[in-house]
């Protein structure tokens, strides 16, 4: 079976264990795939959000799902790019990995990510999907859960970016 799959639909409206969220160090929302999923959940998640007290980047937490699809939200925190000289390849890879654990760590079965880093905060989209992937493949080599990962593409550029890199067109 193929652990890695790409869907280029909108991430809020999946139906797998978790989504994970592109948030910012405060979990208290903001734009892009971040406001999307705040509105499809429903307020009730920023309530949960804020008693987290925030994340560290390169990290990530879990909440419910509330009106999503999704049972749960996995709100990972990527680094903002800064020209490749602030362990911004570090940072991104500990956001995958720290999803994944968490993940892991529940038995979920499917979980989906956004490409973390590559919008608001301006990650070069070719160098992301390149830690990205290599990142959940060493993940998955080593981990029973979770069993798929979805990499749910927004933009064309990040979809035939990812196209090429796991099928070869
Ligand atoms: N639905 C699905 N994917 C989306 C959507 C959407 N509505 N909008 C953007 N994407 P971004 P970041 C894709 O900017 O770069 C927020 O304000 C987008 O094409 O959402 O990690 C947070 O609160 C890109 O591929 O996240 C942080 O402050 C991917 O989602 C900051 O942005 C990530 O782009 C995080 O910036």
């Amino acid at each position: 079976m193929e652990r890695m799959e790409i869907n280029n639909g909108d991430i809020t409206r999946l139906e797998v264990d978790a989504i994970v969220n592109a948030a910012n160090s405060t979990l208290l929302g903001g734009g892009g795939v971040d406001g999307a999923i705040h509105r499809a959940a429903g307020p009730e998640l920023l309530e949960e959000c804020r008693q987290l007290d925030g994340c560290p980047t390169g990290e990530a937490r879990l909440t419910k799902g509330y009106r999503l699809p999704a049972k749960w939200v996995i709100h990972a925190v990527g680094p903002v790019w800064n020209g490749g000289q602030g362990k911004e390849a570090e940072k991104l890879a500990s956001a995958y990995r720290s999803s994944l654990e968490i993940a892991r760590n529940h038995r979920m079965k499917s979980i989906a990510f956004p490409n973390i880093s590559t919008g608001i905060y301006g990650y070069p989209k070719e160098q992301a999907a390149i830690v990205a992937i290599r990142t959940v493949r060493k993940f998955l080599a080593e981990n029973e859960w979770p069993e798929k990962v979805i990499f749910a593409i927004f933009d064309q550029e990040n979809l035939t970016i990812y196209r090429e890199i796991l099928e070869g067109y």
